[in-house]
């Protein structure tokens, strides 16, 4: 069954059910407008409107939640489906807004009760974005979205969320992605649709960068642009000299990701809605950059963040599974060659380890696929500080560290012209590995001694 056909048959299926089977008093007055599938079809959202008060609204929303495993069981009756999809009632907005003259005219009578429901449909929105953001957002219409070299699922989540949300409001847009990537990527939707520096087409009005703040980091996707582009940064990633290259720049440091950016930007501009699929690219990001809400910047806000998107639709225990557990046999060897190399230094206290491009060709390993490798070396007791140093070729090194409390990584990273968080930075280092290992030694032995005198 073709997807269009299929959603028009599920619209049907749940309008009817809602008129003759379900028998919830709560339920009056609802139009289903829409189904929407999510790529591999396993949730869908179900786009309906109330017509009637905010009351009625509020409790037909009530009534539409609680009847969604019962309509679920209708399904699986009246189609032959592979897996059946899990149902998300969302109130269909667009056609809300037309009607926003109407509902300020209700609310004026409602009173202080009216004031209540409207503040329970408020959008969660933790990490407001400076207005002139959203200004750039809403007054242009072709926008470039890119992300750094190397990307991980920060940064191509975010791009991919910000982007399709974009695109649903009605803009043009670019995403950039990069040559390079985990193979979980592919699961994100939208990624198909992203493209090479190389094919990208045309001028945009805005560049965007996401997850990165300077020009140089975003390598190839910066050829081709005219300088007349408007360059707009979402991060939250610090830098010690606090330079970025966006005309109008937007940096968070207390985000634990910049998909938690997004999603307040998100959250912020009423035109842009938070698909499932917006979601999905989010929820991605977040669990990657916190390591599946592991690490310490996990604090309740990131986590009322993961929850507000799970809530629109993201998978939570498929996004986990392609981009926290799922490995290939390959990336598995490259592992076990990577734990081999660990090497404990200063009593203990510091790892060094290596992965090389002979390890990678000798397992079939991709370099891509090595996200979370250093997070074992802080794992072995005793250990305060690591550095992985992975090859890009015999004299270029880059460098993640890692540091477990109180340490700070971001200062060592920056030492070296790199940045970060103080728990996870990088740095790329030019020399022979051996002499690259001694300089990193050097400065995380500084770090041991200027912690140890500062405690
Ligand atoms: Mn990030």
């Amino acid at each position: 069954m073709r997807e269009g056909h299929l959603e028009e048959t599920l619209r049907r299926i749940i309008a009817q059910a809602l008129v003759d089977r379900v028998k919830d008093p709560r339920i009056a007055f609802v139009t289903i407008n829409e189904v929407r599938l999510s790529r591999d079809k396993t949730s869908a959202q179900i786009f309906y409107t109330v017509l009637g008060s905010d009351e009625e609204r509020r409790k037909s929303m009530q009534g539409l939640r609680s009847s969604a495993g019962f309509l679920q069981s209708i399904i699986g009756d009246s189609l032959r489906l592979k897996t059946i999809p899990r149902l998300h009632f969302r109130y269909d907005d667009s056609l809300d807004r037309s009607f926003r003259l109407e509902e300020i005219l209700d609310d004026l009578h409602s009173g202080p009760e009216g004031e209540a429901e409207r503040s329970e449909e408020m959008r969660f929105i933790p990490y407001p974005p400076p207005p002139d953001l959203v200004e750039v957002f809403r007054e242009h219409h072709s926008f470039r979205l890119t992300t750094h070299v190397n990307p991980d699922a920060d940064g191509i989540g975010s791009l991919l969320g910000l982007g399709l949300a974009l695109e649903a409001a009605g803009k043009t847009v670019q995403m950039v992605r990069h040559e390079d990537g985990p193979s979980a990527f592919s699961v994100l939707p939208g990624y198909d649709r992203a493209v090479l520096p190389g094919e990208l087409q045309g001028e945009d009005e805005v560049l965007v960068l996401l997850d990165c703040h300077e020009l140089e980091r975003i390598g190839p996707a910066a050829d081709g642009l005219t300088g007349r582009e408007k360059v707009v940064v979402i991060d939250h990633h610090l830098t010690g000299d606090g330079d970025s290259e966006g005309e109008v720049q937007w940096i968070e440091p207390a985000a634990a990701a910049s998909a938690s950016m997004v999603h307040s930007l998100v959250g912020a501009m009423e035109e842009l809605s938070l698909s499932g699929e917006v979601a999905s690219c989010l929820y991605a990001g977040l669990i990657t950059d916190t390591g599946g809400f592991r690490f310490s910047n996990t604090d309740a806000t990131t986590l009322h963040v993961g929850g507000d998107l799970v809530e629109h639709g993201a998978d939570a225990a498929a996004l986990a599974e392609s981009f926290l557990h799922r490995r290939s046999p390959a990336t598995l060897r490259l592992l076990a060659r990577v734990l081999d190399s660990f090497d404990y230094r200063l009593g203990g206290k510091v790892v060094l380890a290596r992965m090389t491009r002979a390890m990678c060709e000798e397992t079939g390993g991709r370099m891509e696929d090595t996200e979370g490798f250093v997070n074992f070396a802080t794992s072995a007791e005793g250990v305060e500080l690591v550095a992985l140093l992975k090859e890009v070729d015999e004299q270029t090194w880059r460098v993640s560290l890692r540091a477990n409390d109180p340490y700070d990584v971001q200062r060592v990273a920056e030492t070296f012209g790199g940045g970060g968080h103080a728990k996870a930075a990088g740095c790329t280092l030019q020399g022979p590995v051996e002499e690259v290992e001694e300089r990193i030694l050097e400065a995380l032995s500084r770090e041991l001694q200027m912690e140890t005198a500062e405690g």
